[in-house]
């Protein structure tokens, strides 16, 4: 008789504490636990990279169509801080204001704005490369 109840006791924790555990393992919120993209990013294949190296932008131009992205690439061994013409303002084409990229790192920005600009390496704003977006 008290074997049963004991036996009972232990199948309910186990049953209890194996539903615990479950629902712990679980995911917490949406499923979709990839990192949210920062703001006017994606993930998505670029269009085209922009590397920066010691010399400087490669390719110099850079031809996209408008809504696709271009990934800027920083192989030198150098923070490079990618900014729009005209130096110091950066006003031309704000979306190409990408910021610093560490050495080894990159970063994808999308470029909707149509025309022809220039951008900059604002640390050393005689490193520029051009790119057109149709
Ligand atoms: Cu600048």
């Amino acid at each position: 008789m008290n074997n049963k109840i004991i036996i009972a006791i232990v199948a309910g924790v186990v049953v209890v504490g194996g539903a615990i555990f479950a629902v712990s393992q679980r995911p917490s919120g949406t499923p979709a636990a990839t990192p949210s993209p920062a703001p006017n990013t994606q993930n998505a294949q670029a269009a085209a990279t922009i590397t920066y190296s010691a010399n400087g932008f490669s390719p110099a131009t850079t031809t996209i169509k408008s809504g696709q992205s271009v990934t800027f690439k920083n192989t030198s061994s150098s923070e490079v801080q990618v900014d729009s013409d005209p130096h110091p303002i950066h006003t031309d084409n704000e979306d190409l204001n990408v910021g610093t990229i560490a050495p080894g790192q990159s970063k994808t920005v999308v470029l909707t704005k149509k025309g022809a600009f220039g951008l900059h390496n604002h640390l050393n704003p005689g490193n520029t490369a051009h790119i057109t977006i149709q």
